[in-house]
């Protein structure tokens, strides 16, 4: 996934995406971002380590990193820069990983 990007990612991705177990997925992107995993497919009130929210990778000016997602479910993740502010300007995604 290249493009994680605020205020693009919602028209260039569909918001749901379904991958197989054993994909593994590249969040890249230019300008100030971070991903997080967030319990359910909304913003969360704050970024806070716990309680199903997990930092996977730290705010940076460009960057990129990879999930691999090697257990069937349901996974949430948005970014958490501008206070949440990117996450409500779409930056939220969700995989629905089948086995
Ligand atoms: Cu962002």
């Amino acid at each position: 996934m290249s493009g994680w990007l605020a205020s693009t990612l919602l028209s260039n991705l569909p918001c749901l995406q379904l991958i197989q177990v054993g994909d593994a997925v590249e969040f890249t992107w230019s300008g100030n971002h971070d991903v997080w995993r967030v319990p359910e497919a909304a913003c969360p009130s704050a970024f806070e380590a716990g309680a199903g929210l997990e930092e996977v990778a730290p705010p940076s000016v460009g960057g990129s990193t990879t999930v691999m997602f090697d257990t069937p479910g349901t996974y949430h993740f948005a970014c958490s820069v501008g206070g949440g502010g990117h996450c409500n300007n779409g930056m939220l995604i969700t995989f629905e990983v089948e086995p």
